[in-house]
């Protein structure tokens, strides 16, 4: 509800470039259910996490402003226009950055573990996290199924960004093979002389590291790479601006990762001999190109025909050269890519997110169509109502959930807003009123502040 360019992402071009603009909440919101509808046409099943709280008067409190909830927006947007704008971040939407899931087919002791992402390099992302646990815990409810995990502590060498430098491969064709996790990060703490120049690297060596520990992965199954320091000098804050993964295959820029030769083998031995990686070279598509279009931030999804189909955002369609490599990757028969979808996801696109930012996912399904422990929709491996079980009912999207969704956005969130915006109180009163809404009618327990929940604790 308080979706608004800030500029408050420093390395993420679209939120610097788009810094002061009007934004357009209701829109993002609808674009962004509007995207959910297409994926659950190609025969995915969905669940959504609603919005945080925002403003965060409690991280504004923290900071020793006092009085009334109005006095202490007043007192922030006079004083320290900056640290309110943080507290009204709407980064949450991009729940690749909520947390790492590793799924109990993976893990020793057969549960799905989620690690929460401590997101520390970004003081307006840094306090999301309580919400966030609160949030999966309320979504995830079986805890024989599920284990939701601390975000890892804020410690200097502990940058964790989540899903989104992260990516879970497995042989389609095998499904005794396990499934491999590729874990990217920006610096190695211990030996940060290879790091970019100009922007931060977020995601550390150490702390992918840890939350592999934590997901009870075998570590014979993690490959650990690096981005290349100049991509994220380009822009490439995250792994998912210059790389995607589904399944067997891997598209990703030729400029993503350092020793890209030694990672794509190394991939390649662990995932088997279904593995198809697309290399997208430089001559094709330039880093900032890249960057501008978002073409490796779609989503890969398989779908009931065995084929897969990559949802793009519409920049890419617009931009001559990125929609020739879109082309061409449809057209090689040697991978599975048989259909693109565009989607309009503007409102987000322009603070740096696009269609693969906007999901976190969250297997529940074994491998292959060979459905051993839940039922299995066969040809995709998606998860049916079986696998659900465990999952909160009223968070899974569905057509009726769409059209509450619609309704609710539609009553709730303003046209537009600029910077000003962000210190009335009644957009303040009008969020919760809207949050407490929202939780009823999809039957939540307490998870806000304003609810009585604790936003301190990850
Ligand atoms: O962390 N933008 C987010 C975008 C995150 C996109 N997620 C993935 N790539 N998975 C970020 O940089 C901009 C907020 C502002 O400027 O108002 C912001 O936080």
């Amino acid at each position: 509800m308080t979706h608004n360019y800030a500029g408050l992402a420093s390395g993420n071009m679209a939120s610097q470039n788009n810094a002061g603009r009007v934004s357009k909440p209701k829109a993002a919101a609808l674009q962004g259910v509007a995207k959910m509808e297409a994926v659950a046409a190609l025969g995915v099943t969905q669940c959504f996490f609603p919005p945080q709280e925002r403003p965060a008067l409690w991280a504004l409190r923290e900071h020793g402003f006092t009085g009334t909830d109005a006095d202490v927006l007043a007192q922030a947007h006079a004083n320290k226009p900056h640290l309110l704008a943080q507290c009204c971040s709407s980064s949450f939407m991009w729940s690749a950055n909520a947390a790492t899931v590793a799924p109990a087919q993976d893990t020793r002791d057969q549960r799905t573990h989620v690690v929460v992402a401590n997101l520390k390099s970004m003081t307006h992302r840094a306090i999301e996290p309580p919400c966030t646990r609160a949030m999966l815990n309320a979504v995830f409810t079986d805890r024989d199924r599920f284990e939701i995990h601390h975000a890892l502590a804020a410690n200097a060498d502990m940058g964790d960004e989540g899903a989104a430098n992260h990516t879970r491969l497995f042989d389609a064709a095998n499904a005794n093979q396990p499934a491999t996790h590729f874990f990217v990060y920006g610096i190695d703490a211990a030996n940060p002389w290879l790091q970019p120049k100009i922007h931060p690297a977020r995601q550390t060596l150490q702390a992918s590291r840890r939350v592999a520990e934590v997901l009870q992965l075998d570590p014979a199954h993690c490959v650990f790479a690096q981005q290349n320091p100049d991509a994220i000098d380009q822009g490439v804050f995250h792994n998912d601006v210059v790389a995607v993964g589904n399944a067997s295959t891997l598209l990703y820029h030729q400029d993503a990762w350092l020793d890209h030769d030694r990672v794509i083998d190394s991939l390649a031995q662990r995932v088997g001999d279904s593995f198809c990686s697309i290399t997208v070279n430089r001559d094709e598509l330039t880093i900032p190109e890249a960057v501008t279009t978002y073409l490796f931030n779609s989503q890969l999804v398989t779908t009931p025909d065995g084929f897969t189909t990559l949802v793009c955002p519409s920049e890419v369609e617009h931009h001559a050269r990125a929609s020739a490599v879109a082309r061409r990757i449809q057209q090689d028969s040697r991978n599975s890519i048989s259909r693109i979808l565009y989607m309009d996801v503007r409102e987000s696109m322009r603070n740096g997110g696009g269609p693969a930012c906007l999901r976190l996912r969250v297997p529940l399904a074994p491998n292959s169509g060979n459905a051993t422990r839940h039922a299995t929709n066969p040809a995709t491996g998606q998860a049916t109502s079986a696998n659900l079980a465990g999952i909160h009912a009223g968070c899974v999207f569905n057509k009726t959930r769409a059209a509450q969704l619609r309704a609710w956005i539609e009553r709730w969130y303003p046209e537009e807003l600029t910077p000003e915006d962000l210190a009335d109180p009644q957009l303040l009163i009008r969020n919760r009123d809207a949050l407490d809404a929202l939780t009823q009618q999809l039957g939540l327990a307490s998870i806000y502040p304003f609810q009585g929940v604790s936003p301190l604790k990850s």
